[in-house]
C-alpha cells in the first residue's frame, strides 16, 4: 500500500503536503477551503498582534520563472488565527496544524507565545524569522546571535511544540552556523526556505520596478528558488539534531519537485508559488504524480528514501 503519511514530533500526518504559510491562508475562507482539501495539515498566514493591512499596492508580481512579493504582513492579528486553530482543534481532535508568527520585535512574538502558551491550543507554532519585506526589520535568521536570543527566551517559557521558519542561506560556514544554533533548542522542526529576499524585477517598458514597497525590492518564490530550497533542505537535513525535522518548501510545482525535497532530507513539504496559482487541486495533483514515482521506483513511504539522496564518487 502507497502512503504519503509523515511524522513529525510524534504527530501523525496523512498526507505530507501542505500549504506554505502566507498563500491563501490569512481569512477564515481560506483556511476552511484548505481543511477541505486533501492537504495533510494547514499552516496560518504570518500573524502580528494586532491586525495589519501590509504594505501598499501592487506588492506582488510573477514571472516566467516565479513569484515576487513585498505583502509587508498583512493579517488579521493573533486572536483572529488562534480562535480558527482552537474552534478546529474542537471540531478535529487530534489533528495537528500549525500556527504562523511572525511579531516585528521580540517582544512581540513572546508576548504572542506566552498567549498561546496559555490557551488550550496543542498544535505547532511555526515562528517566523525571515520575513523579506516589513520595512526597517531585517530578517532575524540572517543574525545568528539575535536568532539564538530568541530561541533562549522562547524556550524559557514555552511548553509546547514549536519550529522556526528560516531564509535561505548561501555558505556553507552559514549551514555550520544556524545549525549550531538550533542545535542547542528543544525544536520540533524547522521550515526551509522562506523567500529569497530583497530580489529586483525590472519593467523595460516603463522603465520602473514592478511593485511599489522597498523602491521594488520583494522576495522571490516559484520555479526559481529550487535548487536554494533543495540546497537548504539538504544541508540543515544533514547538520541537524535528527530529532529536529526538515520540512522543505520552495519551488515545489509537480511530484517530482515533490520528490527531489524528499530525497534531500524533508520530512513535509509546503507548496507556496503553485498553491497561489492552482488552489487547493494542487495537493491531490502533486500528491498523484509524486505516488506514481514512487510506484515505479517501488517506495512504498517516504521514509524508504527520505534524506538518501547520493552524491557522485
Ligand atoms: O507578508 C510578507 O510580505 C511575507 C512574509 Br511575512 C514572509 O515571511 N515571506 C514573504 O515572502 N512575504
Amino acid at each position: 500500500m502507497l502512503s504519503l503519511a509523515t511524522e513529525i514530533a510524534g504527530r501523525y500526518f496523512a498526507s505530507c503536503l501542505m500549504n506554505a504559510a502566507g498563500i491563501r491562508c490569512q481569512s477564515r475562507r481560506d483556511l476552511d477551503a484548505l481543511v477541505q482539501s486533501s492537504a495533510g495539515a494547514y499552516v496560518t498566514k504570518s500573524a502580528t498582534p494586532a491586525p495589519r493591512s501590509g504594505n501598499p499596492a501592487p506588492r506582488m508580481a510573477t514571472f516566467p520563472n516565479g513569484s515576487f512579493n513585498s505583502m509587508g504582513l498583512p493579517n488579521n492579528g493573533l486572536a483572529y488565527y488562534l480562535d480558527y486553530v482552537l474552534a478546529d482543534e474542537q471540531k478535529r481532535p487530534g489533528k495537528t496544524n500549525f500556527l504562523s508568527l511572525a511579531g516585528t520585535s521580540l517582544a512581540d512574538n513572546l508576548a504572542m507565545l506566552h498567549q498561546i502558551n496559555d490557551s488550550a491550543y496543542t498544535g505547532f507554532v511555526e515562528l517566523n524569522l525571515s520575513c523579506p519585506n516589513v520595512p526597517g526589520h531585517p530578517q532575524t535568521g540572517y543574525d545568528f546571535e539575535a536568532t539564538r536570543q530568541t530561541l533562549e527566551a522562547v524556550f524559557d517559557f514555552y511548553q509546547k511544540p514549536l519550529g522556526v521558519k528560516l531564509p535561505p542561506y548561501f555558505d556553507l560556514a552559514h549551514f555550520d552556523a544556524i545549525a549550531a544554533v538550533l542545535n542547542q533548542f528543544p525544536l520540533s522542526f524547522v521550515t526551509t526556505i522562506n523567500s529569497v529576499g530583497n530580489g529586483l524585477l525590472v519593467n523595460v517598458e516603463t522603465e520602473t520596478v514592478v511593485i511599489k514597497p522597498k523602491g521594488g525590492f520583494g522576495g522571490i518564490g516559484g520555479a526559481s528558488v529550487k535548487p536554494t530550497a533543495l540546497a537548504n533542505v539538504r544541508a540543515l537535513s544533514q547538520r541537524l539534531n535528527p530529532a529536529i525535522a526538515v520540512i522543505g518548501v520552495g519551488g515545489i510545482m509537480s511530484g517530482k519537485d515533490a520528490f527531489e525535497h524528499i530525497l534531500c532530507g524533508a520530512s513535509m513539504l509546503q507548496i507556496g508559488t503553485q498553491f497561489g496559482y492552482e488552489g487547493v487541486a494542487v495537493f491531490e495533483r502533486i500528491a498523484k504524480e509524486l505516488g506514481d514515482i514512487m510506484l515505479l521506483k517501488g517506495y512504498s513511504s517516504i521514509d524508504d528514501f527520505r534524506g538518501k539522496l547520493k552524491t557522485l564518487a
